[in-house]
């Protein structure tokens, strides 16, 4: 038997239009998370939403020589959900990145995401958010070696695309891991 849970990535303020680190068109994914946090809460199965959720002095910022600018720093309004994004009640909030040394792309990386899905009994999770090519790809292909039958929200994901062809590039590895594409 399936027991789905839905995983939100990082549908923060800093990775939308506007925010400090801002994917194209990264606002895009919200009315389809919505309508998928949506259907899960009325199934009662539950929803995890990951935070990037950095100190001030993390190594994936410019200042320490990472490649990003400084995002999503805990506490700040970057860091924030953005507002549109309706997360139903009994959410759970998987902070990620908060160790000032280390990266964390995946939401399942020093965090208690794997122990809180299967207390839940989960099996089979439905991955969306930002980005596609770094932090749902990284979640997507940790959720599919820890074992859980694994889809990703192909409405529901944009791409940061540093070089160009990144999200595609994505797209193709998370599938040739055994994850599974679906549309809303
Ligand atoms: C992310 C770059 C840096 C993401 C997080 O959420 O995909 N990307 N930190
Ligand atoms: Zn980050």
């Amino acid at each position: 038997m399936p027991r789905k849970a839905l995983i939100i990535v990082d549908v923060q303020n800093d990775f939308c239009p506007g925010g400090a680190l801002a994917v194209p068109a990264g606002d895009e994914v919200i009315a389809p998370l919505n309508r998928w946090a949506e259907r899960f809460s009325t199934e009662s199965w539950p929803v995890f939403a990951t935070r990037d959720w950095h100190p001030a002095d993390h190594v994936s910022f410019r200042a320490r020589g990472g490649p990003w600018p400084a995002h999503c720093v805990q506490g700040t309004p970057g860091a924030s959900w953005h507002p549109d994004l309706r997360l139903p009640p009994g959410t759970v909030v998987i902070s990620k990145g908060d160790h000032p040394d280390r990266e964390a792309y995946s939401g399942f990386e020093g965090t208690d995401l794997e122990r809180r899905l299967r207390e839940l009994g989960v099996n089979e999770v439905y991955v969306g958010g930002l980005a596609t090519d770094y932090c749902v790809k990284n979640t997507v292909l940790d959720a599919v070696r820890r074992g859980f039958t694994t889809y990703f929200l192909t409405d529901a994901c944009r791409a940061v695309n540093v070089q160009p062809g990144d999200a595609d590039r994505a797209i193709a590895e998370m599938e040739a891991a055994g994850a599974r594409p679906i549309a809303g």
